[in-house]
């Protein structure tokens, strides 16, 4: 059994050109493996803590409370420890901490050992890192998982908190349905994401990109930007509905104040119902097939609404809402809300709750949806979660900015190395 030599903890940064966290673990057969932990901007209030500085230095962002906590506490009680056993060595990590939301430590500084242990050990193991997370999850569940080249989710149109334009929605999403396999999706996505691009120029619209890599043009109405997608989908001769579909992020945590949502673009101030209606009519008119954070992650009766009204055609998909937490999603689960989960590991902070979580998931028939944040590295190891876990479905930007694509590119090598299937 090889054991954790020595952890080394660093400071990067992120594709917003913030502080993060690089962890690199040196194990005592020689294997070193290095990983980054990603930050969002519309967080979820359950998140586990992400450690900040304060004060000055990086407008307060900086990393290096959390990074001493690597190199000093941390470090001292993983030395020695086998890293294959990874449910241990979180136990360890939660153990130090202490806390229910990992703000002694920080979520941060947890997750960066936590994602670096697991890759030293599947390297170790001479397994490829999505083999390694399917062996976990298996063991977790006591039955083979089927690896999965994940169905691409392409936020092309960015709003919200990713941008500084007037869409109140957050995410405008193509997802390559009809496509036979991971290729042909991120060729008609790419294809999809230029032919919008003219188009914007065309109306002297502005191509300049949020966050995620999805353009961010101010714009009239929601409506608006899912009209002009439908004409790039439409001017690269591919069938919306059949080949296309469309998914939505509304992170409606952000725009939900005093118990109404408030479409600043738009100028329109909405009930639950309403806004659940809003939603409805979007739906019926575009072909969209998934709806995340349709709701305020405190509104439980406009979720049970929402659900109700279309949870039976839509896939509606609990980020701000479940938070990649076991417990905070089993809550959901019992109150009949949403039908899928987003999986964000930074959410919750180690790898075995996001395990525990996306097994939840499974064993109750919601379905699992693997996602980067807006801030990220060219850490690609969501794409091996993605497939290891057979989620079948991955969101993780425009097909633009290297810290996307990064993860679609990993994605290329593993779909090339083997014969999983596609979706
Ligand atoms: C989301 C994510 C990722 P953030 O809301 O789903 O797209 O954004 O990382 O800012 O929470
Ligand atoms: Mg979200």
């Amino acid at each position: 059994m090889p054991k954790i030599e020595n952890l080394t903890s660093i400071q990067v940064l992120d594709s917003r050109g913030l502080p993060t966290i690089s962890t690199e673990i040196l194990l005592d057969d020689g294997t070193r493996s290095v990983a980054m932990v990603p930050s969002g901007a519309s967080t979820g209030e359950k998140e586990a803590l992400e450690l900040r500085d304060g004060g000055q230095a990086f407008l307060g962002k900086g990393v290096t409370k959390a990074i001493d906590n690597v190199n000093d506490r941390i470090k001292n009680s993983l030395i020695g420890e086998n890293p294959l056993d990874q449910d241990h060595i979180d136990e360890i990590l939660n153990n130090i901490d202490g806390t229910s939301d990992k703000s002694n430590l920080g979520a941060n500084a947890i997750l960066s050992v936590s994602i670096a242990s697991a890759k030293a050990s599947s390297k170790s193991e001479n397994l490829d890192l999505h083999d390694y997370f399917n062996i976990l999850l298996g063991n977790k569940m006591g039955k083979t998982i089927d690896q999965v080249i994940p169905i691409p989710m392409l936020n092309i149109l960015n709003g919200g908190e990713h941008a500084d334009n007037n869409i109140d929605i957050q995410e405008f999403m193509i997802i390559p349905k009809g496509a036979v396999n991971f290729s042909q999706a991120m060729q008609w996505s790419s294809e999809i994401y230029w032919n919008l691009k003219s188009i914007l120029k065309e109306k002297g619209l502005s191509t300049a990109v949020g966050d995620e890599g999805g353009f961010a043009p101010n714009l009239n109405t929601n409506r608006e930007a899912l009209e002009l997608i439908a004409r790039a989908v439409d001017k690269t001769n591919l069938k919306l509905g059949s080949d296309i579909c469309i998914s939505l992020d509304c992170a409606a945590s952000e725009f939900y104040e005093n118990g109404t949502y408030h479409l600043k673009g738009e100028d329109r101030e909405l009930t639950s119902s309403e806004f659940a209606e809003y939603l409805e009519g979007l739906a019926n008119d575009f072909p969209i097939i998934s709806i995340e954070d349709g709701m305020d992650e405190n509104d439980l009766e406009g979720w049970k609404l929402l659900t109700k009204q279309i949870g039976g055609k839509c896939q509606l998909v609990g980020d701000d809402l479940f938070v990649t937490n076991p417990e905070v999603l089993k809550k959901g689960i019992s109150d009949e809300i949403a039908n899928s989960v987003l999986i964000k590991y930074n959410q919750i902070g180690t790898i075995s709750e996001t395990l525990e979580t996306i097994s939840i998931a499974l064993n109750n028939d919601y379905q699992n949806i693997i996602s980067h944040r807006s801030g990220e590295t060219e850490d690609s190891s969501i794409s091996d979660l993605a497939v290891g876990t057979g989620a079948g479905q991955i969101k993780t930007g425009a097909p633009c900015r290297s810290e996307r694509v990064a993860k679609y590119n990993r994605l290329y090598w593993i779909d090339k190395k083997n014969s999983f299937s596609y979706g």
